[in-house]
């Protein structure tokens, strides 16, 4: 079975919400703050979450053990077939969850929560804010038009923006501000599954 390291809020979010969606059977290893765990340590030489142990695969990179996962378990769910038209948006979009728009989350908690004080800075909170509204404002049309990002079909690139998502809303970042509308629509469609309230009250 696969092995999924764990800690509640983190990314790992994404992978409990993946196999919900898909009804794999998993085991998940919910590390503790201060109890180090070798096979974490294996699994993730960089001692990020989230990491799998699949057989003898280790594997981390949220958006990596996403698709590896859809290569192998899949059966063609959650993502449009490879020779479409929509398959391009479709990669795009699942990198752009992690490497574009959780950018300005990440900023925003550093310098609200996880610094020490003294090396907070407020000018970063607020221009972080900026980008991020700026983000959504541009993702806004297309959600006006389409259920999920990727046309009218949920798919993983869903769970990997709708975890960035989630902590934008923990964040009060959703709050219906003008020209983001259709985001927190798209948001709120997305709080609605199952697989999702599993996944972030594990
Ligand atoms: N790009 C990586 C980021 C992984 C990451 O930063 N995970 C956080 C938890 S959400 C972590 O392990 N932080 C602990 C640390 O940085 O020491 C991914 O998508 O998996």
């Amino acid at each position: 079975m696969i092995k999924l390291f764990h800690a509640k809020g983190s990314r790992s979010v994404r992978i409990i919400w993946l196999f919900e969606e898909l009804g794999l059977d998993y085991e998940l290893v919910v590390l503790e703050r201060g109890k180090p765990n070798p096979d974490f340590v294996e699994a993730s030489p960089f001692a990020k979450l989230p990491a799998i142990k699949d057989g003898d695969l280790l594997l981390s990179e949220s958006v990596a053990i996403v698709q590896y996962i859809l290569m192998k378990y899949g059966e063609g769910r959650l993502q449009p077939e490879k020779d479409s038209n929509e398959y391009p948006y479709f990669l795009h979009w699942l990198n752009f969850g992690e490497s574009t728009l959780i950018l300005p989350i990440v900023d925003i908690l550093k310098n609200t929560m996880f610094r020490p004080e003294e090396h907070r800075h407020q000018y970063t909170i607020d221009s972080a804010k900026e980008s991020f509204i700026k983000l959504l404002k541009t993702m806004d049309p297309m959600l006006s038009q389409q259920n999920f990002l990727v046309g009218n079909e949920f798919t993983a690139a869903d769970i990997i923006n709708g975890y960035t998502l989630r902590l934008a809303s923990n964040l009060e970042l959703l709050n219906g501000a003008d020209g983001t509308i259709n985001v927190c629509d798209y948001y709120k469609r997305l709080e609605e599954r199952k697989a999702f309230q599993k996944a972030i009250s594990s």
